[in-house]
């Protein structure tokens, strides 16, 4: 079958439009990785080109990674410098599927970017990110990188602590510790597109599904893209919610508590981590726990 007639592809470009028309992939910001399945590969092996040249992954100085949990596999990836706006109406141009060789050091392009290109510029963090969730879930799949405008702007008023933030989240919407119970992880600023920050982004991926990058966006993870598109939405809703209620006050005169928080574990089959469910002494927003 050819890539381009492949439910994966349609899939795939239609995640990119959804995150498009959200706003948060301004230019050429953000990207999008797939790690394929076998049946996959398969079905659209007979459209790859394995012509090609191995290619180093890290494009930074002295950014040698690798990735020996990924060996052999297929990616379905975004091109460095592409536009999500264009994904879904030209995909072989803005798209490229990839495979890892067998020490998981190199990349070969097999299928896209037909008018010459790179994977994504954050291509270490994607794979750094994948191998950890493999290695976590072999059915999670997905990692989404993207700029979510109020996720971002929260990043400016809340303190880049994962509690904190968590549970400032947490508290803007029901569905929240239902939807992430292992809560956000935070990277600092930190030089975007090389090893360090990819390091540091796996690193929460070891147990949650949402990393936020301070300043700059976040990444998520997923079984699929209904999955992943909708955690990032689910999070960003929150952070909507929260610029909003920050705009009127500092101080929140009502809220969701700890208790109400654990009601939720039994019928919703969850169970929220206790890390995020501290008591809170005042409802300042973004009041650290006193602990
Ligand atoms: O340009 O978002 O982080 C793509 C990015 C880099
Ligand atoms: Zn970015």
């Amino acid at each position: 079958m050819k890539v381009l007639d492949s439910e994966l592809l349609k899939g795939y470009a239609r995640m990119a439009m959804d995150g498009f028309n959200q706003g948060w992939h301004e230019r050429n910001g953000g990207n999008l990785s797939y790690r394929l399945k076998a049946e996959e590969v398969d079905l659209l092996k007979d459209d790859f080109d394995f012509s090609g040249d191995w290619q180093e992954i890290g494009w930074q100085k002295n950014d040698e990674s690798a990735f020996p949990g990924l060996a052999g596999e297929f990616f379905m990836v975004s091109g460095s410098g592409k536009y999500f706006r264009n994904i879904e109406l030209d995909p072989a141009a803005n798209v490229c599927i990839i495979q890892l060789n067998e020490e998981g050091n190199r990349f070969k392009k097999v299928w896209g970017l037909v008018n010459g290109g790179r994977p994504t510029s954050e291509l270490p963090t994607h794979l750094a990110n994948l191998e950890v969730l493999k290695n976590r879930d072999e059915n999670i799949r997905v990692v989404y990188h993207c700029h979510p405008t109020n996720t971002v702007a929260l990043t400016y008023v809340l303190p880049l602590d994962e509690r904190v933030f968590t549970r400032e989240i947490y508290e803007m919407a029901t569905e929240c510790p239902i939807v992430f119970p292992e809560g956000i992880g935070i990277v600092p600023w930190m030089l975007c597109g090389g090893k360090l920050i990819g390091d540091a982004t796996s690193e929460i991926m070891k147990t949650k599904d949402v990393a936020v990058w301070a300043h700059h966006g976040a990444f998520c993870c997923g079984y699929d893209f209904d999955l992943t598109f909708g955690l990032m939405h689910t999070v960003e809703k929150a952070a909507e919610i929260l610029v909003k209620v920050r705009s009127m006050t500092d101080t929140k005169v009502n809220t969701i508590t700890p208790e109400q928080f654990r009601e939720l574990n039994a019928p919703f089959g969850v169970n929220i981590n206790e890390k995020f469910l501290y008591e809170r002494h005042t409802f300042k927003i973004g009041e650290m726990p006193q602990d």
